[in-house]
């Protein structure tokens, strides 16, 4: 049996969740939160959620877990079959970690702990996500899946990392990145369609309605 742990308001905890809910693979959950404590430390090198455990054994980073899950129950797929396709998809993936999750994070002291926002990172991080949007509207297909006619990993990725992102730009910039990217708000409706991504939303918005600062 897998062991899912991390705490729901991490958008990083419910991509993970998301998918072996997709792949239909059973699994059991573990609230805990990110620390520099021993006993996280020990299963997740820094400290970060999620991470899973298997028979004992520690895995930590997303990606790696998607790559992980996918190999050991190739369906239902969430990976294309063709190599160039599932590159694709993971090039998704990554600029949705880096350069669009990475520099909304920077303010994540101030969206979810009520902490003054940085001045020096109020006028770095709009750059770099306006930029990470440039580069995901060159990569999304909308088709109508974000890489093309299959739900992928992509998507079990992007709608978590998006929101996350649209929560921060939201509240330090007044800015909604619907309107800076054609074909996101769409995308995010008929994914909140989706059964498994409206259930483990639901309960992320539920914790983050009880956590978030006023
Ligand atoms: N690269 C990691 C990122 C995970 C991550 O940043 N998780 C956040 C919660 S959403 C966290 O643990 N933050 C605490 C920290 O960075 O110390 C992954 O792919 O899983």
């Amino acid at each position: 049996m897998i062991t899912l742990h991390g705490v729901t308001i991490s958008n990083y905890y419910n991509t993970v969740k998301l998918a072996p809910i997709e792949k239909q693979i059973a699994f059991e959950e573990v609230a805990v939160f990110p620390s520099q404590k021993p006993e996280v430390l020990k299963n997740s090198p820094l400290g970060k959620v999620p991470w899973i455990e298997v028979d004992g054994q520690a895995l930590s980073e997303t990606n790696v877990i998607f790559d992980y899950l996918e190999e050991i129950k190739p369906n239902p797929p969430l990976y294309p079959s063709d190599p160039f396709a599932r590159a694709k998809v993971r090039e998704l993936v990554r600029v949705v970690e880096l350069y669009l999750d990475a520099p909304a994070r920077r303010h994540i002291a101030s969206v979810y702990f009520g902490a003054p926002v940085n001045p020096i990172v109020f006028d770095e991080a709009r750059p770099a996500i306006e930029k990470g949007i440039a580069a995901l509207e060159q990569l999304a297909k909308f088709g109508p899946y974000i890489a093309g006619d299959k739900f992928t990993f992509a998507d079990v990725s992007a709608y978590f990392q998006l929101h996350f992102v649209n929560l921060h730009t939201t509240k330090i910039y007044d800015w909604n990145i619907n309107d800076s990217l054609p074909g996101l708000a769409e995308y995010f409706e008929l994914r909140r369609r989706r059964p498994s991504v409206a259930e483990v939303d639901g309960l992320m918005q539920a914790a983050l309605t009880k956590f978030l600062p006023a």
